[in-house]
């Protein structure tokens, strides 16, 4: 997607931190981290939104979790605990349109979220 700025990420037009690339997803320090542990986890195929995903592109959501998982695992915050978040349209918060998973983690985190 053209106007994309996180297909820009993935095709390397503007610069992020990235931190872990396979065939399906990158992942990446948020600009504006809200957390001591905040990154972003998107799958390189362009969908706008997590109600996006059907029966044929489903497999994704569980690959963003399982890197979400892993990366928390190395960074060290699996045992204290952290939060995989997917914002969804205006109500949602979702601000980028381009499906993505937060992990957020080393410092508790309070809910509701509001
Ligand atoms: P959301 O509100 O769920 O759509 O989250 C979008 C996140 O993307 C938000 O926390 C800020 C982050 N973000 C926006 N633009 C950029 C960017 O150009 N680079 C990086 N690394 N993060 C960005």
């Amino acid at each position: 997607m053209p106007d994309c700025i996180f297909c820009k990420i993935i095709a390397g037009q503007i610069p992020a931190k990235i931190v872990y690339e396979d065939p399906v997803v990158l992942a990446f320090h948020d600009l504006q981290p809200q957390a001591p542990v905040h990154l972003l986890i998107v799958p390189k195929q362009h969908l706008d939104r997590v109600s996006d995903l059907d029966e044929t592109t489903a497999l994704l959501a569980g690959q963003l979790v399982a890197t979400g998982n892993r990366l928390a695992r190395e960074l060290g915050i699996a045992q204290s605990g952290y939060r995989l978040v997917i914002n969804c349209n205006s109500d949602g918060g979702q601000s980028v349109y381009h499906l993505h998973l937060h992990l957020l983690g080393g410092r508790p985190m309070h809910w509701p979220p509001g």
